[in-house]
């Protein structure tokens, strides 16, 4: 049958205290979220202690980025959205710009962490890598959120 609405996909996006800490930056940012077609279905200011960095990149542990990567991320406020577009999550991902600084601004010098990051480690923005990590960062950051009822909304969505 024919499908007159668009599938929307949820995914989670940061960003991290090396921004958060300019707020031209974070405008920036918010701004570049709404001019991709992302709706903002939660968005938050909040501050990590170090163990919730910790537990948030436990897959990481031993890595030799690790301690500095718990360190910044513990480090001052971050954002935290959930956003809602087709095919957000590769979407979200390819506006982002690969996760090495100097990577991103030689092959994709109009991303944000081309743009914004500074280093490796401090590279401005998170996004979920797939449906199933999307899923377990949106409860990490929002517990309260709950996607299915999101999804069965009835209310039409204004931006
Ligand atoms: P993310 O999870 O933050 O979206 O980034 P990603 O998938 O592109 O990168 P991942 O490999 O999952 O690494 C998680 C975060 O660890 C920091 N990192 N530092 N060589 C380094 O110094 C290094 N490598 C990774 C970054 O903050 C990266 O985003
Ligand atoms: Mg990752």
């Amino acid at each position: 049958s024919l499908r007159l609405s668009k599938v929307l996909q949820l995914t989670l996006a940061v960003i991290k205290p090396d921004a958060v800490a300019h707020p031209l930056m974070v405008q920036a940012l918010h701004q570049k979220i709404l001019e991709n077609n992302f709706l903002i279905v939660r968005c938050k200011d909040l501050v990590w202690r170090r163990a919730d960095s910790e537990r948030f990149y436990a897959e990481h542990a031993g890595r030799f980025f690790y301690q500095r990567l718990v360190e910044f991320m513990s480090s001052g406020p971050m954002r935290a959205y959930v956003l809602a577009r087709e095919d957000a999550i590769q979407q979200w991902r390819e506006l982002m710009g690969p996760t090495k600084v100097f990577r991103a601004r030689y092959t994709s010098p109009t991303s944000v962490r081309a743009q914004f990051g500074l280093t490796d480690t401090r590279n401005t923005a998170h996004g979920s890598d797939s449906a199933e990590s999307a899923q377990k960062e949106i409860s990490f950051f929002f517990p309260e959120f709950c996607a299915k009822k999101w999804m069965d909304r009835e209310e039409p969505i204004y931006r």
